[in-house]
């Protein structure tokens, strides 16, 4: 340990730690802005500035390791003046137009202007805003570059934590912004739509786009019959926008706020979560058979789950060669949208026409994929809008909810029911967890040979994990799978699915299934949540996740009484015609 002086305090403190590191730990709070936990260190917005004994300059804390004896002022009169100014330039180039901005009340430069109580504007305006566009050209993302402030956060974000690089830094001095390949719409570039820069950026620059308004109609038109469906994930993070702590599960009390909204029918993007695991479990048994029984070389392996709309965006630009071996399943929150105008429509004789199916989600992907073409397939717009986490918060504000103190409310049925299987789809891992526990039991009749069900090489934040199960004593259909060892990878955060998809491309994998969520942590830490999202938030919501799944009185998909009776009452068998019409696709890119 190396001993460091912090506004006359003396620390001991690990080698190689910054000074901001050091002093947050110690209590003692440094702003930032261009700093996140999740990316590598910027120094470029100068807000943590400290004086540092000695040194002339100041020293960015985020950037600067703390070194033997250093003696540091956080808070001197220096200190605060200079940072004020720094506040104060940032504005002096930025749209503050804070009550027309979507990012109002949840701006971490709008926190500082208040904290910092900048009254008057030392620095004037000298020219109009340079070389900004605003960019609402893609369903799901909100490019104002008049709000930017260049910390470049969602520049590292795009290259670290996805690998995408669909935003860089052009132009320079007073000119210089953040963009895309020569400056075309998001929805023109490689942009996934995954709205990790979203969930990064300090301000209104990029943002969400929101449907809160469309929703409202809906809800108010009294000829509309309307639907919603909450994904896995948003139980998990929802609390957090609405001031509880992160990972504190909130399933009870958003039903319970949704039916307060006025929603007609309050189901669950869950229910589909284990349709999905019966259709996916039996599609890859079928490809399993294919390849190894019948040596069908045309059968692509591994397979690939298919349910994050980014990482199928991602594949259809960086891997289209690879796009067969991608499950033909939906995600289930597209299977959700065909069957809320198809079977439930029939079920509760309501006209197809006059549903509105909206739904919850992680992810500002979910909306780029409701919008896809494909996805009509119960002859309408399977989903006609998608809230994420965060436009959910702001509706229930807006209805003057106290969310803290609803009671819980249950589900409504027909496609309301789940078990824990499918609330793990919300964590990296958790389809494949939930695929196993099925595939397993189907192919040899007994449960997955995992302590408690929970197969834990797939669980944790390691970017890329393996896992493998020994088929042993398979029931006589799948007898050709005896002593074949089951691998499978999963990645998170599409910079990992790289090494994965890498490895298969080169033909050096020899997995049979792979999971890949595009956002890091999986849905629980989507694009769509809540702001921030940082390792131990994400790792609070997972933990959270595994606990729902313990707490559930079914764990596996294929015991969901409602996913049978769907069967029975309406798809028939799982791959078959229905399902083949209404839950399965073909991306071609
Ligand atoms: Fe997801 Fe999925 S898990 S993709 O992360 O397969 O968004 O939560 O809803 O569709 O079920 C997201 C979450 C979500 C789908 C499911």
């Amino acid at each position: 340990k190396i001993s460091v002086t912090i506004n006359g305090i003396q620390l001991e403190v690990e080698p190689g730690k910054t000074i901001l590191e050091a002093a947050n730990e110690a209590g003692m709070i440094i702003p930032t802005l261009c700093y996140h936990k999740d990316l590598c260190i910027a120094g470029n917005c100068r807000v943590c500035v400290v004086e540092v004994t000695g040194q002339k300059r100041l020293a960015a804390a985020c950037a600067t390791p703390c070194e033997e004896e250093m003696e540091i002022l956080t808070n001197s009169l220096k200190v605060r003046n200079s940072r004020k100014h720094i506040i104060e330039l940032l504005l002096s180039e930025h749209n503050a137009d804070c009550t027309k901005c979507y990012k109002n009340g949840n701006c971490e430069l709008q926190e500082l202007a208040s904290e910092y109580k900048i009254m008057t504007q030392d620095f004037l305006r000298l020219a109009p805003l340079k070389n900004y566009t605003i960019d609402q050209f893609s369903p799901s993302i909100i490019k104002d570059d008049s709000k930017c402030i260049r910390c470049q956060r969602c520049v590292r974000t795009c290259a670290e934590l996805q690998g995408v690089n669909a935003l860089t830094v052009a132009y320079k001095g007073d000119e210089m912004k953040i963009a895309t390949f020569f400056e075309k719409a998001m929805n023109d570039v490689v942009c996934t739509n995954c709205g990790q820069c979203v969930n990064h950026c300090p301000t209104g620059a990029l943002v969400e786009r929101n449907y809160i308004e469309e929703v409202w109609d809906a809800i108010a038109d009294p000829d509309k019959h309307v639907v919603v469906q909450t994904a896995p994930a948003v139980r998990v993070g929802l609390g957090e926008e609405l001031g509880l702590e992160a990972g504190e599960r909130v399933t009870g009390r958003m039903v319970s706020s949704l039916k307060r909204l006025g929603f007609n029918s309050v189901l669950d993007t869950d229910f589909t979560a284990d349709l999905t695991i019966i259709e996916e479990g039996t599609e890859l048994l079928h490809r399993l058979k294919k390849a190894l029984a019948e040596e069908d070389q045309s059968v692509k392996l591994p397979m690939a789950t298919s349910c994050s709309p980014g990482w199928i965006k991602y594949i259809e630009h960086m891997y289209p060669e690879l796009l067969d071996n991608l499950s033909s399943c939906k995600s289930p929150q597209q299977m959700f949208g065909a069957l809320a105008k198809t079977y439930y429509a029939k079920a509760r004789k309501i006209d197809p026409d006059k549903i509105i199916s909206v739904s919850i989600m992680p992810c500002t992907a979910k909306k780029f994929e409701a919008d896809r073409p494909e996805m009509h397939d119960s002859g309408f717009r399977d989903v006609d809008y998608v809230l994420t986490t965060r436009e959910l918060a702001i509706m229930i504000k807006q209805a003057g909810i106290d969310f803290k103190k609803l009671p819980d409310a249950k589900f409504d049925r027909l496609m309301g029911e789940s078990t824990g299987a499918a609330v793990l789809f919300g964590a990296t891992g958790g389809v494949m967890e939930a695929a196993l526990r099925t595939a397993y039991e189907l192919v040899t009749g007994r449960e997955v040979p995992f302590e408690n069900l929970d197969i834990t090489p797939v669980r944790g934040m390691e970017g890329v994990k393996e896992a493998s199960v020994l088929i042993e004593k398979p029931l006589d259909e799948w007898a050709f799978l005896d002593g074949i060892e089951l691998k499978c990878a999963v990645a998170h955060g599409l910079v990992n699915a790289k090494k994965v998809m890498d490895a298969v491309k080169e033909g050096t994998s020899d997995y049979h299934f792979i999971e890949i969520m595009a956002c890091p942590g999986g849905c629980l830490g989507g694009g769509g949540q809540p702001i921030p999202t940082n390792p131990e938030i994400r790792q609070k919501r997972a933990e959270a996740i595994y606990a729902e799944d313990g707490g559930m009185p079914l764990r596996k998909s294929h015991e969901n009484p409602e996913v049978l009776k769907i069967y029975q009452d309406f798809l028939g068998q799982p791959l078959g015609e229905k399902s083949h019409h209404l839950l399965h696709t073909k991306y071609t890119g």
